[in-house]
């Protein structure tokens, strides 16, 4: 797979006419995925709120006025509740957020038990819980975990614009013991925070010239009331990020990381079901399912199954990596 993109190739795909961009980012897709087919994943905030951290888009720091209530670390029944609803929906994938800036020692063992009794189900299993050492990793791995999220966000050079409670590196380190302790990276970012086209030129140079993440969740800001962007877009509403310029964002993503899933995460509530369906043209093949995001709402379960049955798409067969192995 290829590392070395340089920013002037990535420059010069985002500059290419649309219709040269489509048509190599679903030629690039079909030679990698099968055709027409998305993963559905839900996902379920396991600890809601309060997170220390300043993440200027986030309705979860302590700096943001959103509204949203601080909770504990949910109980693993409660979570695997919600987990049983969302495999009945037709979801294969749970993914599992935490508002912390890291998780202490103590919740790990819970927090392996939720990875465990997912699994069972027959569904793939993430987390994101912030950044974590390497022995909180390898006991994440040993639990099971298929895919650990961890976002760069934007490019390096955007970093500090957005958070400064930790640093771009500090996010290159998690990764980094994700991987070594031989969990599926996930990592993608955020689009339409206000940056620049040369600012998602770097977003995706410094995702294709790492070891390619597994999946790339590929966000459009939820502008959230009380949040630091939110209310940014709010007064100058010509930073909502353009349609077209996202699809392409998206499109870029599928060529410089072929294998990669790509995911059209947040933002779909807000999005014309013409500019999903070029998503998905342009190579995204997953998306959150259900009423709810972490805190944010998502399109909901009815408009999706119309939407892909509009689009003659199915939901993806998928089974838990390893899943074969862990059951010999
Ligand atoms: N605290 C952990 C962390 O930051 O890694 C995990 C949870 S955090 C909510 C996961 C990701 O959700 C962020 O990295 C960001 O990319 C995305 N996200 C959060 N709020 C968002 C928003 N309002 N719009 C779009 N994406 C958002
Ligand atoms: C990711 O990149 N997107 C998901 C997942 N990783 C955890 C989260 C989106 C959160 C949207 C805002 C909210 O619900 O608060
Ligand atoms: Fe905390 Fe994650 Fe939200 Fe940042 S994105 S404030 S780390 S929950």
């Amino acid at each position: 797979m290829r590392t070395d993109w340089t920013r002037e190739e990535i420059t010069a795909l985002f500059d290419l006419p649309f219709n040269d961009l489509m048509f190599e980012a679903q030629s690039v897709h079909r030679a990698n995925f099968p055709r027409n087919e998305v993963q559905l994943s839900t996902l379920l905030s396991i600890k809601t709120g309060g997170c220390p951290e300043d993440c200027g888009y986030c309705s979860q720091s302590k700096d943001a006025e959103s509204g949203v209530k601080a909770t504990k670390l949910m109980d693993v029944q409660a979570v695997l509740q919600a987990a049983a609803q969302a495999k009945d929906h037709g979801s294969g994938r749970f993914c599992m957020g935490a508002a912390w800036r890291n998780p202490k020692d103590k919740d790990i063992p819970k927090l392996a038990a939720m990875i465990k009794g997912v699994r069972e189900m027959g569904m793939e299993t993430c987390m994101t819980l912030g950044m974590l050492t390497p022995s909180q990793a390898r006991a994440l791995a040993d639990a099971g975990l298929d895919y650990y999220n961890h976002n760069i966000d934007t490019a390096p050079e955007n970093y500090a614009n957005v958070i400064t409670t930790r640093t771009f590196e500090d996010r290159m380190e998690t990764l980094e013991n994700v991987r070594s302790a031989g969990i599926n990276v996930c990592c993608g970012g955020i689009v339409g925070m206000g940056e620049t086209r040369a600012d998602r030129i770097g977003f995706i140079h410094a995702l294709a010239t790492m070891p390619h993440p597994e999946s790339v969740p590929i966000n459009a800001l939820v502008p959230v009331k009380g949040t630091v962007l939110g209310d940014m877009l709010a007064d100058t509403p010509l930073a909502k990020i353009d349609e077209i310029e996202f699809v392409r964002t998206v499109a870029v993503a599928r060529i410089t990381m072929p294998q990669s899933m790509v995911r059209l995460s947040a933002g779909r509530e807000s999005m014309s079901e013409s500019c999903q369906a070029l998503c998905f043209m342009a190579g995204a093949n997953s998306i959150f399912t259900g009423d709810k995001l972490l805190t944010a709402p998502n399109a909901g379960d009815d408009k999706d199954s119309a939407l892909l049955s509009k689009l003659g798409m199915k939901a993806m067969a998928s089974q838990p990596l390893g899943a074969l192995e862990a059951a010999e």
